[in-house]
């Protein structure tokens, strides 16, 4: 499988009876956090971190470089997503130097590094084998392997994918052959996995043809079993094979993420470009159509909302981004502002002319008694001084803010009279405004 003759091998673990009771007091005892390799999801984003130890010899920084190196060429940076919502898949690597691997403790995954230029088995020596889940609340407990410095990164890698928890897609197998007494053969190749050997060994004898005894094909090496690839798997997945140019793929990712227990929350398909009504949505704002019925739009939450027409300026309505609508009655300003060609509310106050009003008396009033003039102005600051006039005559001019003038009816004499009340500003522009009145003398 390699050239360098370096394989990437599983490894079945085989612990004596007292060796597995340490094991299983240490699982009940760290049965709460595995933090080794953890999968966590974070609102839609799902994140896979794990924690890679090295000791031994070869443990150098340059070799841990190149398990880093090989790992990112593999499996960072590839824009994995899980679930049917397409979450977004980020795997994360965090090393760090032991003096031995028992130092790494339960925290960290540890690898054994030796340094050697020659052929080397690499393994990981995990509970993956087993049938016991390796899993608990996305977390991974920490497994030990063995790897030298003469491993490619894709070696590197694809032990790095025994610590997500995936396993080998080869397997190695027994060919064998039923071979008659005189030396013919009576029967074709057969082939039966390593791994089950043992086990069918003596089903397989009995199976024989009467005479023929069962002979085990031989490789050149002197081995009897030869490496088989899973079906249905690409032959460049780095768990198959580590030569050439390896990848990872949607498989392995589902495996990862979904081993752990991990699931993408359906909320998350909003926006995915595909609408899914079983999800929470009513139409999806990235998928064309969008989903919803004619004159309505997808919102950034995939719920459809009837479609807001643009406001038109000066159509009487005040609507959408609108301040006001010049057309409109009211306008919808603010006293003293004004609605613009625009629709846009400005401060416009009102011109010296329209500033001033006579208040009292009214026009017509009847007096008898003294009667102070009582004058509205809206910007009192425009105005300087005020002239009042009974009919022709100026009889007073007065410079005090509030502008206040008593109508005497003694002074004034009886009949009809005209008030004229003239307001001058800085410019010496002025205006005025005029009523009639009528004085009557009390008997
Ligand atoms: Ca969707
Ligand atoms: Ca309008
Ligand atoms: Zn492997």
């Amino acid at each position: 499988m390699s050239s360098s003759g370096t394989r990437a091998g599983g490894y079945s673990q085989v612990v004596d009876m007292r060796k597995a009771y340490v094991l299983l007091a240490i699982l009940v005892l760290s049965s709460v956090v595995f933090p080794t390799t953890e999968v966590t999801v974070d609102d839609c984003s799902i994140t896979v971190d794990v924690k890679v130890g090295f000791a031994g010899d070869g443990a150098s920084d340059e070799f841990i470089k190149k398990f880093e190196d090989g790992v990112k060429k593999i499996w960072q940076g590839k824009d994995f997503t899980y679930g049917d919502c397409e979450c977004p898949v980020e795997i994360k690597l965090e090393t760090k130097k032991f003096v031995t691997c028992y130092q790494a403790g339960k925290d960290y995954h540890c690898f054994d590094v030796q340094e050697t230029d020659g052929f080397y088995y690499s393994y990981v020596r995990h509970t993956l084998y087993s049938d016991r889940s390796f899993w608990r609340d996305g977390k991974m407990r920490a497994a030990r392997g063995n790897v030298s410095t003469s491993n490619t990164g894709n070696i590197l890698a694809h032990e790095f994918g025994h610590l997500m928890g995936l396993k080998d897609e080869y397997y190695y197998v027994y060919y064998y052959f039923y071979v008659n007494e005189d030396g013919t053969v009576a029967s074709g190749p057969h082939a039966v996995k390593t791994s089950e050997w043992n086990g069918k060994k003596d089903d397989i004898q009995d199976n024989a043809p009467e005479g023929a005894k069962v002979v085990l094909a031989r490789k050149k090496d002197g081995t009897n079993h030869y490496v088989k690839y899973q079906d249905g798997v690409p032959t460049d997945s780095i768990m198959l094979n580590i030569d050439g140019t390896p990848k990872a793929y949607q498989h392995h990712i589902d495996a990862i993420v979904g081993g752990a227990g991990i699931e993408c929350p359906d909320e998350c398909c909003c926006g995915n470009g595909r609408v899914e009504l079983g999800k929470g949505e009513e139409c999806d704002y990235k998928a064309s159509p969008e989903g919803c019925m004619e004159g309505e739009k997808c919102t950034n939450d995939c719920v459809c909302e009837i479609e807001e027409l643009p406001a038109i300026c000066g159509d009487g309505q005040i609507d959408g981004e609108e301040e006001c609508d010049y057309a409109a009655t009211p306008d919808g300003c603010p006293p003293e502002h004004t609605c613009s060609p625009e629709c846009a509310c400005f401060f416009d106050p009102p011109t010296f002319e329209e500033d001033m009003d006579i208040i009292s008396p009214a026009e017509g009033a009847v007096l008898t008694f003294p009667e102070p003039v009582e004058l509205s102005f809206g910007d009192p600051s425009r105005i300087v001084y005020i002239n009042y006039w009974i009919g022709e005559a100026l009889v007073y001019q007065s410079e005090d803010p509030g502008y206040m003038y008593m109508l005497e009816p003694e002074m004034i004499g009886e009949g009809e009279h005209v008030l004229t009340v003239q307001a001058f500003n800085m410019e010496m522009a002025d205006t005025n405004r005029s009523v009639s009145f009528t004085v009557e003398m009390p008997e």
